[in-house]
């Protein structure tokens, strides 16, 4: 047992658990680590959700009494905070980490205690920014805080837990950004040039640079922020005679390229679903991977379009009007060539291949609406309508969400070993779909009829009351599909169909190995020669052009090879987390009790130093406990 051997070696002997608890607290294996994010995203996912469901119940009629306003504010802050950056940046991160291994060939990230770090700070972060909810006093400013509302005088100390736990969730992001850089950079397999990488694996690489450029802004906003409601200093203070637009460049400077952060990794996953399911390469892989790069360019050209209506003249106004409208181009280009790839195809309609084309149309419908809100005239009407509701859930969720949905429908079996129910996969599909519509669509009406976003109720003359109620069905049409996911879940962990390798006669490296897969991942690091070099290994080109099955049977896997004896992984270790806990007790000790920082300065130091003497492989006289897998070490290469 885990904690016996603990026991016996001492308190700050290396954990070396193999199962159990203690085994995940302690995990650097990529493939844990992505499980945890996922799991953890998903449950806030559903966090989220009820405070949305509580909103649209309070908006189902005239002048409701579900929440009180105060309540209102704190829930569409929450909601807002928390899909943003605790389920669409965590369940993307889920996959970086789970499959770009996989994806490139390596046995682990670069750095895979930085990498268990990431996680956890994660978490507690997510956890300190929730825990305003039981001091009574929650974030009530929206997700951007417009200043002059988020200084000092306002909202007790809920403004502070939101710059607190964004600061720690920075952390987290950041650190993972640097070690998937160098993880794709580095650890790619031998052959593997840069435009032989999986597509998905490119946008994770964007991502990653869009998050280290981004993060420091908003690092140095909720700083500024801090330092005004604390120390009495005045960068946004209006009344002595700050620009409280300051707030706004730089919330947006930063914001608008996270909307890329969050929608860039559901491109890149359905730009691996959509080949495998038309039976068909990528069309126009150089111009799907360029386009990625030129919006993560562009991207940082186009903030102000967030300010059309705060004045700043029409000079500003018409270059972002033209910026955003050029950004719509390379978004376009992508979504021509998922439809060229589609075309001609011999199409399977799974479940994944239906989220994938789900994300396309729902996605398009929203990126209209963005090329119609960069209008300056008309986004004057539509700016803090519900315009802008319906056009951020059609990006955010028919775009990012959907797209995420297929990357869980096509993944899962090789991260699990069992295949999905493929009826109630389509059940769920067609029910957020059909949900997602309902509740979304109709806001496209109330805004242009001029409902203003964030009012926690309206009179009963306004004639919005129709549309609102309609929009509040839709959460129990989602609500519903949520549940048969469940469903499908719980059923495949009992009665799944097991995967095997390669269940969907897929392109890329992760299908060559077993599902799940081992913890070494590759018996023997692959040599690649092509892009999609696994799909090459299954077949060859025809006369007539088409792809004619080599091997038959099933399909090759590197675990012929050999059944990874002697290949050395990284030594599990506490200090991630411990340093994690470190962080988050300084940063919670300054809404709290500074005493609560006292101790977690301490804590972090103490983890940090032990962290930088620990070797990341334990000798082998340490690592000689239970048996099984946790006994082989790793190849050489990951330090940190
Ligand atoms: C063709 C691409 C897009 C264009 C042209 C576009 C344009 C715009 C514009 C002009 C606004 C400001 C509207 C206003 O506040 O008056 C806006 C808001 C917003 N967009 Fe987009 N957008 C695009 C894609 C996306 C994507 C991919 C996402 C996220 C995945 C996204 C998320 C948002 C969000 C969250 C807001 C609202 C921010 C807020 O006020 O809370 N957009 N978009
Ligand atoms: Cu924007």
């Amino acid at each position: 047992m885990a904690t016996a051997s603990i026991a016996k070696r001492g308190m700050f002997a290396r954990p070396i658990a193999p199962t159990g608890l203690w085994s995940w607290i302690t995990t650097i294996d990529h493939k844990r680590i992505g499980a945890l994010y996922g799991v953890t995203a998903f449950i806030l996912f559903l966090i989220g959700g009820v405070e949305a469901l509580l909103m649209r119940l309070q908006l189902s009629q005239a002048e409701a009494g579900v929440v009180t306003p105060e309540a209102f504010n704190q829930l569409f802050t929450m909601h807002g905070t928390t899909m943003i950056f605790l389920v669409i940046m965590p369940m993307g991160a889920a996959f970086f980490n789970f499959m770009i291994p996989l994806m490139i060939g390596a046995r682990d990230v670069a750095f895979p205690r930085l990498n268990a770090f990431s996680y956890w700070t994660f978490l507690f972060g997510a956890i300190l920014l929730n825990a305003s909810f039981f001091t009574g006093s929650a974030p009530d400013v929206g997700w951007f805080a417009y200043a002059p509302l988020n200084g000092p005088g306002f909202s007790d100390t809920g403004v502070d837990y939101w710059i607190l736990g964004l600061q720690v969730l920075g952390v987290a992001s950041l650190a993972a950004a640097f070690n998937f850089i160098v993880t794709i950079i580095n650890l790619r397999a031998p052959g593997m040039s840069m435009m032989k990488l999986p597509v998905f694996v490119w946008m994770t690489l964007v991502v990653s640079f869009l998050i280290i450029l981004a993060f420091p802004v908003i690092t140095v906003a909720i700083t500024l922020l801090l330092f005004d409601r604390q120390f009495g200093t005045e960068f946004f203070n209006s009344a002595a005679g700050a620009s409280p637009l300051v707030w706004q460049h730089l919330f947006w400077a930063f914001g608008h390229p996270e909307v890329y952060i969050l929608i860039l990794p559901a491109m890149g996953i359905v730009s691996e679903v959509l080949p495998v399911f038309s039976k068909k390469p990528l069309f126009g892989y150089t111009t799907v991977v360029l386009a990625g790069i030129i919006i993560g360019f562009m991207g940082w050209g186009v903030w102000a379009h967030h300010m059309f209506v705060t004045g700043l003249g029409p000079v500003a106004n018409s270059a972002f009007a033209i910026s955003t409208m050029f950004i719509a181009v390379p978004t376009g280009i992508k979504i021509f060539n998922w439809l060229g790839t589609l075309w001609g195809g011999s199409i399977r309609f799974t479940t994944s291949m239906l989220f994938s084309i789900g994300f396309i149309l729902l996605f398009t419908i929203g990126g209209i609406s963005g090329v119609m809100h960069s209008v300056v005239p008309s986004d004057a009407q539509q700016s803090d309508t519900y315009f802008i509701v319906a056009h951020l859930h059609y990006v955010l969720f028919g775009g990012a969400l959907m797209g995420i949905f297929s990357g869980i429908y096509y993944w899962w079996p090789k991260m699990t070993g069992r295949m999905l129910n493929e009826t109630l996969g389509k059940l769920h599909f067609w029910l957020w779909f059909l949900g997602m519509n309902i509740t979304f669509f109709p806001m496209h009406f109330l805004g242009l009829d001029g409902m203003p976003r964030r009012v926690y109720t309206y009179s009963e003359g306004m004639g919005w009351d129709f549309w609102n109620a309609f929009a509040t069905v839709g959460v129990f049409v989602l609500g519903l599909g949520l549940l048969v996911f469940l469903q499908n879940v719980w059923h495949s962990r009992k009665n799944g169909e097991a995967a095997g390798n390669d269940p969907w006669d897929a392109r890329t490296l992760e299908w060559s190995i077993p599902s799940p897969p081992p913890h070494y991942n590759f018996a023997q690091i692959p040599h690649v020669y092509e892009r999609d070099d696994f799909w090459h290994k299954k077949y060859a080109e025809g006369a007539d052009g088409r792809p004619v099955r080599t091997v038959q049977g099933a399909a090759p896997s590197s675990e012929e090879h050999g059944h990874g004896h002697n290949i050395h992984m990284p030594t599990p270790s506490y200090y991630p987390i411990l340093l994690s806990a470190g962080l988050t007790l300084i940063a919670g000790g300054l809404v709290s009790h500074i005493s609560v920082s006292v101790i977690g300065g301490i804590l972090a130091l103490f983890a940090l130093y032990s962290w930088v003497f620990e070797p990341p492989t334990a000798p082998e006289t340490q690592t000689a406990g239970p048996a099984g897998h946790a006994r082989d070490k790793r190849r050489g290469g990951g330090k940190r």
